[in-house]
């Protein structure tokens, strides 16, 4: 999959995404990643990309004709261009899985107070990382790299993807442990010491299902508001 980012910030991009399983992913050809500087995009001494609101009010907003320019420039028939925006749909497991299936993202990042309206026409789709208000889009496009790289075919290992399953049955982990048996007098749960296969799987599922009981009721409600959905229609 090839990844192309618009940003006014290409050096927030340098870190994050030189580590670990994503660098790997990039070394082995699976991720190409291409930052690019929004300011090439403009033709004045100053590089200006923003502009004071029609109508009045605080702050600056990103002007149209850069990123359309951008846009035709980095956008192929093939592209799926995405908006990084606190008013896109929100950014799940789910929408990470859908974009993972394209062959060419352009994520989009703004800054300021916001795009002007025009752009939106521009996007195939408008996402958001969450109900919390950052700077500018480049965190959120870095996490929804991250999270639509893991799924690469490649990327993890074995063991890795069938753990990925298991999230996808809406359910938090169990809980984990390994060596030592015993620290600071806190103990290492007797079942799992055990050797019983059946019985450890039994426990791990009470406790997978009693922690989302209690930390997140909202993705059992989910589940269950999915399988009436399906109900419905068989
Ligand atoms: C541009 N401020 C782009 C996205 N989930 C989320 N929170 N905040 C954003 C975001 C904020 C922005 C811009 C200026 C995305």
């Amino acid at each position: 999959m090839k990844v192309d980012v618009l940003t006014l910030f290409p050096a927030m991009f340098a870190g994050p995404l030189d580590e670990s399983i994503i660098r790997r992913a990039r070394e082995a050809g699976r991720l190409e990643l291409v930052i690019n500087d929004l300011r090439e995009w403009t033709h004045d001494r100053h590089r200006t990309v923003d502009d004071e609101p029609y109508g009045g009010g605080p702050g600056m907003v990103l002007k149209p004709e850069p990123v359309f320019e951008a846009i035709e420039d980095l956008a192929g028939a093939e592209t799926r261009v995405v908006l990084m925006t606190p008013q896109g749909r929100p950014f799940e497991q789910a929408v990470a899985r859908e974009l993972s299936v394209h062959g060419h993202l352009l994520l989009v990042c703004g800054s300021y107070e916001g795009y002007d309206e025009r752009i939106r026409s521009l996007a195939h789709d408008e996402l958001s990382i969450g109900d919390y208000v950052l700077t500018n889009g480049a965190l959120p496009a870095m996490v929804v790299i991250d999270a639509v790289a893991r799924l690469l075919p490649g990327v993890l290992g074995d063991d890795a993807s069938s753990a990925e399953e298991s999230f996808s049955e809406g359910l938090l982990e169990y809980p984990q442990y390994t060596r030592p048996a015993e620290f600071k007098g806190m103990k290492v749960p007797k079942v799992l010491l055990s050797g019983n296969h059946a019985e450890i799987a039994k426990w791990r599922r009470e406790q997978a299902a009693q922690r989302t009981a209690e930390r997140r009721p909202d993705l059992l409600k989910d589940k269950n508001e999915d399988s009436e959905e399906k109900k419905d229609d068989s």
